[in-house]
């Protein structure tokens, strides 16, 4: 399914967005200015883009938590001044500051963002069971790691969803890490998607770092499952360029990764292979691409200022746990 240049600006201008939100919590995590977790995106920023660029409003999304699922999220329309504000702990958050990155974006159709490895995979059988009983052709698009991909309940949604035909994306975002773990050595396989042949459900491997590539099969699946012809998995193969969240040691098993390590695996860096491409295929122009880092830029400095600028929640006990389910409805 070739692209078109429209759809390529798109994933385009999505990557270098989501390239800066992700250097901007970044170095606001080093600085200090950001509490709890960060699990840095550099490197593993095409697949999430890939995802979800191309659903619609209406269908569902449980994002992937490298860069905090923002790649995805943004792509999919969410203003990611929402999300800066939520984890800086204000009450414009988009679970009023509550949640840290253990939040929803309902009205956008955005659930299961949660540090909780794999917990995604029962509620996304639901999601689209839901889907698929309402018959309105929504879309489940469920990103994971491949590590959650070593849990039980992997399986089980792999076999329901294929059992029942549901319309769900498994999108594998396989960077051959779970922390410190190879993935080579937890998985009798090269490749997480072989899974999906014992439920006879299609797989593609795509280039993880090629966000064209990516998207290619994120459409093609999301055809399929709009079509009612059920499930696909893909598996895209990509790489993370720094430790698993910002402070931890960088090791793979019990090893530090050398910076030769790190400087081989940046040689496929997916904003430097966009940019060839959209340059090589005349796609975008010099004055164009600078453009869209500049929009990008604008963007992360005001969402990081209405973050900034956002007052500090009054919290009381009686409603301390309300927005962290669902934003003002009562538990
Ligand atoms: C149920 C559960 N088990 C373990 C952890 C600890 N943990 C946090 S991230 C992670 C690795 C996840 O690896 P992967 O799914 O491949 O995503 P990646 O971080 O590599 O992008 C683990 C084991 C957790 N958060 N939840």
């Amino acid at each position: 399914m070739a692209l078109t240049k429209k759809q390529k600006k798109l994933l385009f201008t999505n990557l270098i967005r989501s390239h800066l939100f992700d250097e901007m919590v970044s170095k606001r995590m080093v600085s200090g200015r950001l509490v709890g977790f960060y699990h840095p995106g550099d490197g593993h920023l095409a697949p999430g883009v890939a995802a979800a660029s191309f659903l619609q409003k209406s269908d569902y999304l449980s994002p992937h938590h490298r860069a905090h699922g923002m790649p995805h999220m943004l792509s999919k329309g969410i203003d990611m001044k929402y999300y800066i504000a939520e984890h800086t702990g204000k009450e414009t958050g988009c679970c009023a500051g509550r949640s840290s990155f253990h939040f929803c974006f309902p009205e956008h159709g955005v659930f299961l963002m949660s540090g909780f490895i794999g917990y995604n995979f029962a509620p996304v059988v639901g999601l689209g069971w839901a889907a698929k009983q309402r018959g309105n052709q929504q879309v489940v698009m469920n990103c994971s790691g491949d590590g959650s991909y070593n849990e039980g309940r992997a399986h089980e949604a792999l076999l329901m969803a294929a059992n029942w035909r549901l319309p769900v994306v498994f999108f594998c975002e396989n960077n051959g890490m779970a922390i410190f773990a190879d993935a080579n050595e937890m998985h009798p396989t090269p490749h997480i998607s072989s899974m999906a042949k014992a439920y006879d459900m299609p797989s593609e491997i795509v280039d993880g770092q090629d966000v064209f590539a990516s998207a290619e099969a994120a459409l093609k699946a999301i055809k399929r499952a709009r079509e009612g012809k059920g499930p696909t998995f893909i598996e895209a193969k990509t790489i993370r360029f720094r430790e698993h969240d910002i402070g931890t040691p960088d090791l793979l098993g019990s090893a530090p990764r050398t910076k030769k390590q790190i400087d081989q695996l940046r040689a496929r860096d997916p904003v430097e292979i966009a940019t060839r491409h959209v340059r090589e295929k005349g796609i975008f122009s010099e004055d164009e691409i600078a453009a869209i880092y500049e929009a990008a830029q604008a963007e992360v400095e005001a969402a990081e200022k209405f973050a900034d600028d956002s007052p500090i929640p009054d919290v009381t006990e009686a409603d301390l746990m309300k927005q962290v389910f669902y934003n003002g409805a009562d538990v």
